[in-house]
């Protein structure tokens, strides 16, 4: 019999595809919830039971989006959290476990931010792509410093996150210029830093981040502005350090076009790629709550934090 998955799971599971839950932080901490809840609520009658119901919920999470590695990298701590050898120590161990990654990831957010704020001064403006948690860690450290910004916003189609940042942005104080994704390389020469997220961070010091992040910081090394990484280390991509790449997520064609627009326009192939590279020597710094690194040397910080263990335990 397949093993019972807690309705809250597949409601995660449904609202991180559909995006109601979205951003590789917001992933991982729901996903990490959402365990938790299956854990609580098990009535699973032995120690196999439990732990294939705990492994069987991890994977319908993890099947969810492909390209935040946020979302493996939490189910990973948890299942490795998972110890005992009754229900309760399972369960115990597992709560603890959630409670832990969820309480690292809040705090990591903070330090990551304190970081970030040191690279921005009073006066400064910033462009960003998307909608990170961890790029407005960093604005909210800076102006509880009492430093004034700006910011030129993206609108990042086609799921238009730029409007959450904006609103974020204002909430926080700092006044906005959203514009249209091509009019970037426009406003570049009037920006200090261009600051992003990521999903997830390969061994190379490649980022992989929303589609349009590469162009962007492309045209950025053009003009001489430092681009900016914002990410804690739990977006360090383990599989990369085995030879693994990082599978884009590929969305359906109606984020971008109706089926009676596409028709009107002669039917033409849609594709609709929602993330992007950027290789490495166009990222100046990469800033993390373990202090800020250029991104070549990203692999020796991996090595560190994941040693050789890069398995998916809800796969055994
Ligand atoms: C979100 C996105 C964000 C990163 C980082 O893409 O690309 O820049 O996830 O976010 P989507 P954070 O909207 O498709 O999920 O810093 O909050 O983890």
């Amino acid at each position: 019999m397949e093993p019972h998955v807690n309705p809250e799971v597949r409601r995660v599971a449904d609202d991180i595809g559909s995006m109601e839950i979205r951003g590789a932080a917001k992933i991982a901490d729901a996903a990490a919830a959402a365990l938790a809840t299956q854990a609580k609520e098990s009535d699973a009658s032995t120690p196999e039971a439990f732990r294939s119901e705990i492994r069987v919920a991890a994977r319908t999470l993890h099947d969810t989006r492909p390209t935040a590695v946020s979302l493996p990298n939490a189910l990973r701590y948890v299942l490795h959290g998972m110890e005992g050898t009754t229900v309760e120590q399972l369960r115990e161990s597992t709560v603890a476990a959630v409670e832990r990654f969820r309480e690292r990831l809040e705090r990591s957010q903070a330090d990551l931010g304190a970081v970030g704020a040191n690279r921005l001064k009073d006066g400064d403006r910033i462009m960003t792509h998307c909608h990170s948690t961890a790029v407005l860690a960093c604005v909210e450290a800076a102006v509880a410093q009492g430093k004034e910004l700006t910011a030129v916003v993206k609108e990042t189609r086609p799921r238009n996150q730029g409007h959450i940042t904006a609103e974020r942005l204002h909430e926080l104080g700092v006044p906005v210029t959203l514009v249209v994704d091509s009019a970037a390389r426009r406003y570049l020469n009037g920006v200090d830093h261009v600051m992003v997220g990521a999903d997830s961070i390969a061994a190379d010091g490649s980022v992989i981040n929303k589609i349009g992040t590469s162009g962007l910081a492309v045209n950025a090394r053009d003009r001489g502005t430092p681009v900016v990484v914002a990410a804690q280390t739990f977006k360090l991509h383990p599989g990369t350090l085995t030879g693994h790449s990082v599978d884009i997520e590929m969305r359906e064609e109606s984020e971008i076009v109706s089926a009676e627009e596409r028709a009107a326009i002669g039917d033409p192939t849609v594709e609709n790629p929602a993330f992007d590279v950027t290789p490495p020597r166009y990222v100046d710094a990469i800033v993390t709550e373990r202090g800020q690194f250029p991104p070549e040397s990203i692999v020796m910080l991996m090595r560190e934090l994941f040693g050789e263990n890069t398995t998916e335990p809800w796969l055994q």
